[in-house]
């Protein structure tokens, strides 16, 4: 039965309904009953296995088909009536054209099947944050994995009341078939349509499609900002508060940012770390005229390989209950789950994430296929299982942030952290963010690209007119975050990573905050922006071998903080060929004047 009076939400069903041909529709309404009734059926069909209720309880696992492991970005769509609008960076496809296509494609592709009608808030139902989807989909696991990753329910219908406005999201699996997957974006009409997928990042209409490329575009015409961030607090041993967002790439550590547990010397003194998003970062100007930030998500749906109780033990005993896997090896010993790197210890009987049955004997780490776990695999968990999620995670106003701190996969040349001059200069470091390629999205991994504010696939509209929004935003701000960049992953000439990272980030976090405050700490201004005085930064008690033959120390400190000019001048030469190869147009006269001051920076003695 519908569960709103709201016409506009009923005719998107029906629409959806006469399309796609459902037998069955099925509004969800939130309740832990429906929730649990629809995890039994998915067990039942094979769709999740049920892990060991004892040791994981109300915990699953799912297996996606082989061609359908991650992101899509070749067969993303922004479609803006004029092309110009999406702009050079997203692939476009004229709006008529693509819902004919999808529409051609959905055709019925439910007959046999349930589509499920999905209300959900990303933001705290009722904040002035907050904004109302609706997904209909053909699939359970979408729907249990939306109700952990968003506010599902039907208080969010009530929310939309008779007349309101929402984001319409049409999710059909069709065949899976990899030749006709279109992730398509509206953002003039504020709807989705995703066919022929069923892996999170195209599925999960309220995460990337929704929360931030239509966001972003809802953003760039209202005042306010959708980001690739996570947003963490920094509690001080005195009980201040400060706020910092930080975005990196895809699989680039901002789960491991987000819920770092500091060095023991820091704990000790009573410093603590919580987590308020890990993903996403929706941003506005507060009455302060500070910016305010909060995660519209309610979940995380983080990259398992690598995660151990030693890089993030915060996001594993967040996948201790009520959890979804995706792509993970099953433990048939004791039905537990099993990736890379969760521990040094080969299990001895694992089923892979095909489905097979793994030989750890042949196990090469650096062959991925031999791999027990996807190098994409997930989990999806829920937030408030996460033992340092912050108390602001539910506020209505979101958390002030006093830093903004860029950051990507760099092996050389960008230092381990630096401060822009200024708030344009800060926007022009994002804009000229480059980071390796990762697993999260389908093609070769490891390849340097640029990655602007790491919204390279995510932003819903002209990149140029995104940079703008940026600039225009500053004006908005008296009391602008300081922005950052950070690269926790310099390598030596042998290729081994120089600076820990992980828990030892907070030593860097420490830094910026203490350039954010009233009497900011000393740094040396350079070609790029300030740098730290390696002095400045607090290596005490840090026990860290960069290979057999080093350890590290204030040299290795320096080496990591060093900017070679020449090399900077290099990269504002490539900068330049990005600026007018690739994005071409509409970037704001600040950010050119920012590249002409590097490039005279890099040519002076300073
Ligand atoms: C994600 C991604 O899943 O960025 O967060 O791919
Ligand atoms: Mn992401």
């Amino acid at each position: 039965m519908a569960l709103t009076k709201n016409q506009k939400v009923l005719d998107f069903v029906a629409r959806s309904a006469e399309l796609t041909q459902p037998d069955k529709i099925v509004w969800i309404d939130g309740s832990t009953k429906q929730i649990k009734a629809l995890k039994e059926e998915a067990v039942k069909s094979g769709e999740l296995i049920k892990l060991n209720e004892s040791l994981l309880p109300d915990c699953y696992l799912h297996r996606t088909k082989v061609n359908d492991v991650a992101r899509v970005e070749d067969r993303t769509f922004i479609c803006t009536k004029n092309k110009d609008d999406a702009g050079p960076i997203n692939y476009w496809m004229d709006p008529r054209e693509a819902y004919e296509l999808t529409s051609e494609i959905a055709r019925g592709s439910m007959k046999g099947r349930t589509m499920y009608v999905i209300p959900y808030s990303m933001g705290v139902v009722g904040s002035d944050f907050a904004k109302i989807g609706i997904e209909v989909t053909d699939s359970i696991y979408v729907v249990l994995n939306m109700n952990i990753m968003t506010r599902v329910g039907k208080n969010c219908l009530d929310a939309l009341g008779k007349d309101g406005d929402f984001i319409k999201g049409l999710h059909a699996k069709c065949d899976v078939d990899a030749d006709k997957r279109y992730i398509m974006h509206f953002p003039e009409d504020n709807t989705i349509i995703s066919v022929n997928s069923a892996y999170g990042g195209n599925v999960l209409l309220g995460k990337k499609c929704f929360a931030l490329r239509i966001a972003s575009y809802l953003g760039k015409n209202e005042g306010w900002m959708a980001e690739h961030m996570l947003i963490l607090g920094v509690t001080y041993p005195d009980g201040e508060k400060k706020y910092v967002a930080a975005a990196f790439p895809s699989a680039c550590g901002k789960t491991n940012l987000a819920m770092l547990i500091p060095p023991k010397h820091y704990l000790d003194k009573g410093y603590k770390i919580e987590c308020v998003g890990d993903d996403i970062a929706w941003i506005r100007v507060g009455a302060d005229g500070r910016l305010w930030a909060v995660n519209p998500e309610n979940g995380f749906f983080g990259v398992a390989p690598g995660t151990n109780e030693h890089s993030n033990l915060n996001a594993l005993e967040s996948t201790k209950r009520g959890t979804i896997f995706t792509n993970v090896a099953l433990n048939t010993d004791n039905m537990t789950v099993w990736w890379e790197g969760l521990s040094k210890e080969l299990p001895a009987n694992c089923i892979d994430w095909t489905g097979k049955p793994w030989n750890k004997d042949k196990f090469d780490k650096k062959d991925k296929s031999t791999c027990a776990a996807h190098p994409n695999s997930r989990f999806t968990a829920p937030a408030d299982n996460c033992p340092c999620i912050s108390p602001d995670f539910n506020s209505k106003t979101g958390v002030p942030l006093s830093a903004i701190i860029f950051g990507g996969r760099r092996a050389s040349t960008t230092p381990l952290v630096y401060q822009s001059r200024d708030w344009n200069h800060g926007v022009f470091i994002g804009s000229a963010m480059s980071s390796e390629t990762t697993a999260a999205a389908t093609g070769a991994t490891g390849v340097l690209r640029h990655d602007p504010m790491a919204m390279k696939p995510f932003a819903g509209y002209h990149m140029g007119d995104y940079f703008a929004h940026w600039i225009e935003m500053g004006k908005k701000v008296t009391n602008p975050p300081k922005i950052f960049n950070v690269n926790w992953f310099r390598q030596d000439k042998d290729g081994n990573f120089v600076w820990p990272g992980f828990g030892d980030n907070m030593r860097v976090l420490e830094w910026i905050l203490k350039r954010c405050g009233e009497n900011p700490v000393d740094a040396v201004e350079t070609a790029i922006g300030y740098v730290p005085k390696a002095e400045d930064i607090d290596i005490s008690e840090l026990d860290y071998s960069i290979s057999d033959k080093k350890k590290f120390d204030i040299e290795s400190l320096k080496e990591i903080l060093a900017v070679d000019k020449e090399k900077w001048a290099k990269e504002a030469e490539e900068l330049e060929g990005y600026y007018n190869d690739t994005i071409k147009s509409r970037i704001p006269q600040e950010l050119w004047d920012c590249l002409e001051t590097l490039k005279n920076n890099c040519k002076t003695s300073k």
